[in-house]
Parts: structure tokens; sequence; C-alpha cells
């Protein structure tokens, strides 16, 4: 333990951060790359040879790209980091290169990809914007009390197809080079005057279908279509006003950041169209290095700005759980002075006006400038802030914390849960219309087991300190809707981490937080579920597959991020003295390395059940705190005299 909190220690940024890799997902470099090619920019040399080097190191074996290192090519990520590498100026003739067209052609290529694929090549000029699943503007003229109106979207999904309508209404596309003729010689298994527009568009390769075009969203393209070919100029240029109004509150809200990856290229490339070299594209690029991540393997694109903030509340919690020992504490000063710097103080600039929900008090997962606070990131934060109180180490006032409270009741949805960024504002039904292919749970910000159990816990907290917040409520309300949750086995399936394990840890401690006791049915059962999973060695072992399958699927190996979550779980149910605890910390400890760390294994984290993504600080944080939770438990294995 000593050793994994000097690990903690050494890794934190000077402003009292953790800042880890937070790459995994491959298709945002390629997007990257497209979206400077369209603005008729390309990086410097260092960056170049950084982004080929990292996309050849992911290629698979089959010559493919998956949609994160992870996974199994799609033709989506295939296909675009082809056009990127070439676009980055590797030939044609490259090894790597030969073996992805080998892969994509007899796929279709392009006329294979899932949708967003197809509209990155529109962008270039290198699929026509008669191939695409139409995606107007004007649905934003539309009354916003109707169910689906595209401000009820899930927060990442709107604010990808914002500027996304906008470029489609346009049909903008980069300037005519020879490079990209080739291309478009390149991708395709028939000449490229030969394709079929209207029959590719709702055309995807096995590979890429992962959520199905249902009758419902088939008739919607249909009906769109229509509107594309008699749609009046008139209402095309106020609709194209309207977006062009919000992606400026977009942003001007984040500082130029953008909630996400995708929509802050494409942001940018429709600033360059509306206005090429003006202040929108200068301040867009200035902001482009925040996603830039160095790796082992070269640089890529990140899945966020950071994830600053959700990493540092973590590392707070385990290191207090560890005990602040005079060594832990400095490093804590500075943890809690970068909480204190990274709480929304203010709502965003004219918020009923862009859709948004009132932003004062709550904290986004990377840094203020994002501006986006979340539920779960809040209650995290607001938790850690509560540990470091009687350490005298925090530094948020009484009143942000109150403002924090009140952000996180703010967002209780109906049904007792809590969703990511916003109260459900579109019906479930809304998910039968998600065009993505690739990911499923896109359309709706449901109430989520992980959002519900950090407010739950996070209001469970407030009130220990102040017995008389009315917060009861709340909490009841919260813990309800988690007993619903809880799947038959005893599990709960999560849905930003991988996967029932990580679930059941949200679970059972939102349960324990609202007072359930270690003899409840749900905890009996919660335990019963991990017992049951868990390896002979002593360890547990998920991966992403499990996500995308819906069931447990077991890693090769045992993996330290899981095992922390179940024996945390197994803890916080009560079991800390039963044998499958005591296995899972030993699991632990004989596991980690003689410098402190545990070894690198496969991705924890997840998006919308497909997308793996890499949360590299939980190496660092999760398994100190399952051995923290177990020695103060009073697990006898545990080195006590060394910490
Ligand atoms: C994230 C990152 C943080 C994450 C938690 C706070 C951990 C979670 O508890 C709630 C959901 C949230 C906010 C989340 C949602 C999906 C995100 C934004 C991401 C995984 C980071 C990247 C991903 C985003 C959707 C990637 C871009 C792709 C699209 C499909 C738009």
């Amino acid at each position: 333990m000593r050793q994994a909190r000097d690990v903690l220690a050494r890794t934190q940024e000077a402003d009292g951060s953790w800042k880890g890799d937070y790459s995994g997902p491959l298709f945002l470099a390629p997007v990257y790359v497209a979206g400077l090619y369209v603005m008729g920019r390309s990086p410097d040399a260092r960056l170049r040879d950084g982004l080929v080097a990292s996309m050849r190191a992911h290629q698979n074996a089959d010559g493919g790209w998956g949609l994160d290192v992870e996974s199994p090519s799609l033709v989506f990520t295939t296909v675009l980091t082809y056009v990127a590498q070439r676009l980055l100026g590797v030939g044609a003739d490259d090894p790597g290169l030969l073996r992805a067209r080998a892969w994509f052609l007899p796929r279709g290529g392009p006329l294979g990809s899932a949708s967003w694929g197809k509209f990155v090549l529109a962008l270039l000029g290198l699929y026509d914007y008669a191939g695409l699943a139409p995606v107007p503007p004007e649905p934003w003229l539309l009354p916003r009390a109707l169910p689906f109106h595209p401000s009820r979207l899930w927060c990442h999904c709107r604010m990808v197809y914002l500027p996304m309508g906008w470029l489609y209404g346009r049909r903008a596309r980069a300037r005519e080079t020879p490079l990209l003729a080739e291309l478009r010689r390149e991708l395709y298994p028939q000449p490229y005057a030969d394709v079929d527009w209207k029959a590719a568009r709702g055309r995807v390769a096995g590979t890429d279908a992962y959520t199905p075009h249902g009758l419902l969203l088939r008739a919607v393209h249909r009906v769109l279509g229509l509107y594309e070919r008699f749609h009046s100029k008139r209402l095309r240029a106020r609709a194209l006003e309207e977006s062009l109004a919000l992606i400026r509150g977009e942003d001007e809200a984040t500082h130029f950041v953008c909630i996400g990856p995708i929509n802050k290229v494409f942001n940018m490339v429709v600033w360059h169209v509306e206005r090429p070299d003006g202040p929108e594209v200068r301040a867009h690029l200035e902001r482009l290095p925040d996603y830039l991540q160095p790796t082992g393997e070269g640089i890529t694109f990140n899945g966020y700005n950071s994830s600053q903030l959700w990493d540092t509340a973590f590392a707070v919690q385990a290191l207090v759980a560890s005990g602040a020992t005079a060594g832990a504490r400095d490093t804590l000063e500075r943890a809690g002075r970068f909480l204190e710097a990274q709480q929304v103080l203010e709502d965003s600039p004219d918020a009923a006006r862009h859709h948004r929900h009132p932003s004062r008090g709550g904290w986004p997962f990377s840094t203020r400038a994002h501006g986006w606070p979340i539920s779960d990131c809040t209650a995290e934060a607001l938790k850690a802030c509560l540990l470091l109180e009687p350490l005298g180490l925090n530094r948020v006032p009484r009143e942000r914390l109150e403002q924090a409270v009140a952000f996180i009741l703010s967002l209780q949805n109906r049904d007792g849960g809590w969703a990511t960024y916003e109260r459900q504002r579109g019906p479930h039904w809304l998910e039968r219309l998600n065009p993505s292919d690739v990911f499923a749970g896109i359309m709706v910000d449901p109430s989520y087991v992980e959002c519900t159990s950090a407010c739950v816990q996070a209001l469970a907290a407030w009130r220990k300190a102040h017995p008389e917040a009315p917060v009861d409520r709340a909490i009841a309300r919260g813990a309800d809707f988690l007993r619903r949750q809880q799947r038959p086995d005893g599990s709960w399936e999560g849905a930003w981490g991988v996967c029932f394990s990580y679930g059941t840890w949200f679970g059972v401690t939102g349960l324990v937080a609202a007072g359930a006791k270690a003899s409840d049915p749900a905890l009996r059962r919660a335990v019963a579920f991990l017992e049951a999973h868990q390896r002979e060695d002593g360890a547990w072992s998920e991966t992403v597959q499990g996500c995308r399958e819906r069931r447990w699927v077991e890693g090769r190996t045992g993996h330290a991020v899981t095992t922390s979550w179940a024996v945390l779980s197994l803890v916080a149910a009560g079991d800390a003295d039963s044998d499958a605890a005591r296995r899972g910390a030993a699991w632990l400890r004989a596991r980690q390395g003689p410098r402190g760390q545990w070894p690198q294994e496969p991705l924890a984290g997840v998006f919308n059940r497909t997308c793996a993504i890499h949360y590299d600080a939980y190496l660092r944080i999760f398994p100190l705190w399952a051995l923290s939770l177990m020695e103060a438990a009073g697990d006898g294995l545990t080195a006590r005299g060394g910490s």
C-alpha cells in the first residue's frame, strides 16, 4: 500500500490532478486528420509521424482497425484510418495499407462503412452526399415540445448531429486535390462513377452493424429523403442559421474545447466553411492540442479533453481510505486545490436558448473550461471534498458545496435515478432512431446505475455532515431505482466501465450509502453473484466483449481493476472477512510489481456499449483503494506494519 501510494504521489501533476491517458477509440484520430485536411492544413512533421506510428501500432493482424484498440476490425475505422494515413503522406504501396485495402475492398470499402464514416468521407469528397442517410438541419426548427426535437437527444449525440446537419445542409466539401482523386480510385471495389449512391444509403457491412436499422428508422429516412428532394430554400437557410447560432453557443460555453472530440472537429470545420481563417477557426485551432495524447506508440486523439477531475476525485478517495499519513497530506492538499479550481461557478451563457441545463455548482469530467458538468462527476468531487474537510484540506466553501448538492438534486429523474449531464429529456423509443450503426444507447440520456449510485452516495455523505439537509426523499428514490435495476442474478450492468463488476460496485455502494444492511437480500444476491464469478486464483476478470454481449465475459487472466471493484463491493456489503474477499486481496498483493505498479491490462472503460476506452489512472487507484479498505476492515493478511 505504501508503494502504491507513492506511485500515486509521484504521478500527480503540478496542478494537483491526475491526468491519465484517455485514448482507446480508433475513430477519433482519423476524423481529426480529415478535418484538418478539409481545412487545407496538415500537422507538423513530429505530430504527423506520431499519428502514423500510433495508427500502425494498432492495426489488427487481419489488416483492419477496430472501433477501439482491442476490438475486431470494422470497415468504418479501417477505411478512415487508411484515408488518414494517406492524407498524412503514407504511400498507397505501404505494406500496412496494402493489407488494409485487401481487408476493406471485399467488404465494399466506404459502401460498407458505418454512417459516421460515410459522412467524414463525404466531407473529403470521397463519398457522394447522395449516398448518406439524410441528416438535415431543419429538425432544429420544430417546436421544442415535440418528443423528438433534437434538443431532447443525449447531449453528446445532439452535439455531433448539430454540426453534421449544418455541413450536410451546405454539402460542405474539401477542395479537390490530386490525392483525393487517387483515393477515390483506391477505396472502392468498382469505379467511383459506377456507384449506385441511393442503394448505398442503407448499406452497412456485418462488421459495422451493431445496432440494426428498424422499420421506424427506415421510414424516417425515406421521409427525410423525400424532403431533401423538395425542400424549401428559405427553410433551409433558417435552419442553417439556427444551427450556426447553437454551434456558436457550444463553442463559447466550452471555450472552444467542445463537449467531445467529434463535435470539436466538426464545429471547427463548420467555421472553416463559414469564415475561413476567421476568429472562430483560430480559437478552435488553439484548443486542438488539448485532445492530443502522446502514448508509448506515438500520438493519438483522446476521447475527451481529459479525465482529470474524475481521476482526481477517485484518487483522493483512495488516498484517504489508505490513511492520510504525513506523506499523503501534501498530495491531498494539492488535489484539494485542483477540485476547488474546477467547479463550474456559473451557468453557461444564455443557457435556455442553447438547450442547456443550469451548470452552476457542478463539476465536469475534465476541467472547468470544458463547461459541461455531469451528475456523477459532481457527486464524486463532492464526496472527495467531504472526505478532505475533517483533514482540514477541503478548499471549497460551504456555499459552493450547497450549490453542488442543489445541482445534483436538480438532475434527479422521475424514475428516481440520475442520467449523465441532464435530466432525461427524450422518451425511450427515441433510441429506435439511432442511425449510428456502431453504438447503442446514444439517443436518450436515461438513468444509469453508476450516476444514480454516485449521487445517492454524495447526498448521503452530505446528510451525514449536515443532518438537517432535505435530501432524504431523493436518497430513498435513488435507492429504489437501484433496487429495480438489479438483475435476477444479483448483478448490475455497468454502462461506463467493464461491465458487471463495475455496475455491481455502484449498485452495492449506492444501496449501502442509502442505509441497506449487510443482511439485505439485494446485497446477499450481489455477493453471491460475485462469488460465482471469482476465478480459481482469487481474481476477477471481465472484458469489454461482455458489454457488447450483455453477459459476463472473462478475460484470459485476472484483472487488477476488475478484482478491485469486486473486493470493494464485498467490503461494502459487509463481507470483508469472507474467503472471497481475502483471496481477492491476496491476488491483488501478489500481482503488484516490485515498484508498486500493477501490470497493464485490457481497457476498463467503455461507452455506448461497444467502444472501449482507457482509464489509465484506474490501475493506480482501485487496487490501492481495495487493499486499504480490506486493511481497515482488519484483514490479517495485509502488511500492517508497513503502511
Ligand atoms: C464519457 C466520459 C465520462 C463518463 C462518466 C462520467 C465516467 C460516466 O459515469 C458518465 C458518462 C461519461 C460522461 C461519458 C459519456 C460518453 C463519452 C463522453 C465518455 C466515455 C468520453 C467519450 C464519450 C463520447 C461519447 C465519445 C465520442 C463518441 C460519440 C459516440 C459521440
